[in-house]
């Protein structure tokens, strides 16, 4: 790093985070150890039919186990931050009431190893997996999840914010609510055009009750993540215009617009129709907390045409000459630099946070001189970082950066079929292998983005 010039273009701003990032259910394993209750995920995985192969978490990256050795590789590779979820269900195995003390140590360990290491520890409340015996009580469409919501964030607060000090209520509560109660892909599996606004607005809502929860109880700073995908109209015509915007308040718009505005955008009554609730005003007065960052999942964009899907009347279109990952989503870095910059203009001027931004490729097996050579995921990083540090330039006030992911893990319902980490695992024996994508960045990370004067290698 120190022969790189110091007159660098891209030289992040003085205590930019570098990080990496995971999620409980697709890294831990052990879903049930030590006193834990089932979470919605355990239940969907373990329903015929519902994920790739009945692919499942009960072992996943068996992390439950082996989280020191992750920690040390996280040391290894020069990480500055740590974001990971908590799962509900190990702290309270009923969701409310009865707080499991195993469960709560886990992740007290957890905090203490990465803050021996130097790493700091980002906690995500909740990262999809709902304990199955609040879905049994109506899950997020039940309005008493708010208050449900506050009593678990309140426990963790009690228990880590002395050595916690980034907080995050939800991750994508736009993916909790089109995968797990408008189309059903996710769990809990619902497909009705009349629950998904419900279980946005309560979703809000217990945001909004976590984030009180906290400015009673905790010192530092809690946020909201959420996932943004830039559209762009597929032509010029005012139908497709109509189908970028429609596609952009629901997907973009649908949960920032009341926790940072305390409303909704009006397209979304046109999205939704008569399965668009009144909602009471009153409502509004508990989402919008004030916060003190926001995280930001950035993984593609899409250019939006209209058609007769449902409900949006508006779908991707594919674009003949980009490139796209195995997950099939367009690789388009000029994406994140134009959603950070529609932030700033819509939102003002609150800290942001890259909470997640990677891609999965086909890798090759690990090689005989230990290597795994993704080309294509630092290409990716290396286009993406550039982005963010072009949009820093342009005056938003970008924090930190966690790569999605630390680990090979599991992609929710497909299964161990996508491999988005750094770090390649054998889910044979679980041994882990930092792949040449983790040695770069780590690079980068040392040389704290200098690195990214170097054109990309590939
Ligand atoms: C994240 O969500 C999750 O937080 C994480 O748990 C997950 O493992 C990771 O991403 C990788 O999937 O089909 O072209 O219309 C991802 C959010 C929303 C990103 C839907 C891609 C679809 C693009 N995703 N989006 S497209």
């Amino acid at each position: 790093a120190d022969a790189l010039p110091s007159n660098s273009r891209y030289q992040f701003p003085k205590g930019f985070l570098w990080g990496a990032a995971t999620a409980a259910h697709q890294i831990e394993g052990s879903p049930m150890a030590d006193g834990a209750g089932p979470s919605i995920w355990t239940r969907f995985a373990h329903t015929p039919g519902m994920t790739l192969n009945g692919d499942n978490g009960d072992i996943a990256c068996d992390h439950y186990r082996r989280w020191q050795d992750d920690v040390k590789l996280m040391r290894d590779l020069g990480l500055q931050a740590y974001r990971f979820s908590v799962s509900w269900s190990r702290i309270l195995p009923e969701g409310t009431g009865r707080v499991n003390q195993a469960g709560l140590d886990f992740y007290s360990r957890l905090v203490d190893a990465l803050l021996e290491n130097g790493i700091e520890p980002l906690l995500t409340l909740y990262h999809w997996d709902l304990p199955a015996a609040l879905d049994d009580r109506g899950g997020w469409l039940n309005r008493d999840c708010a208050d449900w919501f506050a009593e678990y964030g309140r426990v963790l607060y009690r228990a880590l914010d002395g050595r916690v000090k980034k907080w995050v209520t939800l991750n994508e509560p736009w993916v909790i609510t089109d995968g797990g109660y408008l189309h059903g892909a996710l769990a809990p599996g619902h497909r009705s055009r009349y629950e998904a606004p419900i279980a946005s607005h309560n979703l809000m809502r217990a945001h909004g009750a976590a984030v009180q929860a906290y400015r009673a109880e905790g010192k530092h700073e809690i946020g909201l993540v959420v996932n943004i995908e830039p559209k762009y109209p597929a032509s010029e015509s005012e139908a497709d215009a109509a189908a970028t915007r429609r596609a952009h308040a629901y997907m973009n718009e649908q949960y920032l617009h009341p926790a940072l505005l305390g409303r909704y955008p009006p397209e979304l009554k046109e999205v939704f129709g008569d399965a668009w609730p009144d909602f009471d005003p009153e409502d509004f007065k508990l989402i919008v907390q004030p916060l003190d960052f926001v995280g930001i999942n950035y993984y593609t964009r899409s250019v939006t045409q209209a058609n007769d899907s449902y409900p949006l009347k508006a779908g991707a279109v594919r674009q003949p000459l980009a490139t796209y990952s195995e997950t099939g989503w367009e690789v388009f870095p000029q994406g994140l630099t134009d959603l950070l910059l529609w932030f700033k203009n819509t939102y003002g001027d609150l800290p942001v946070y890259i909470t997640e931004n990677g891609a999965a490729f086909f890798d090759p097996p690990v090689a005989e001189n230990g290597h795994v050579c993704d080309p294509l995921r630092i290409n990716y990083l290396h286009k993406h970082l550039r982005a963010i540090h072009d949009a820093i330039d342009a005056g938003v006030d970008i924090r930190g950066y966690m790569v999605w992911s630390l680990l090979d893990n599991l992609e929710w319902s497909l299964g161990y079929s996508k491999r988005f980490g750094i770090v390649h695992v054998n889910y044979g024996t679980q041994e882990r292998t930092p792949k040449d994508s983790a040695l770069w960045y780590s690079q980068v990370i040392g040389s704290h983005g200098r690195k990214l004067d170097e054109p990309s290698p590939y």
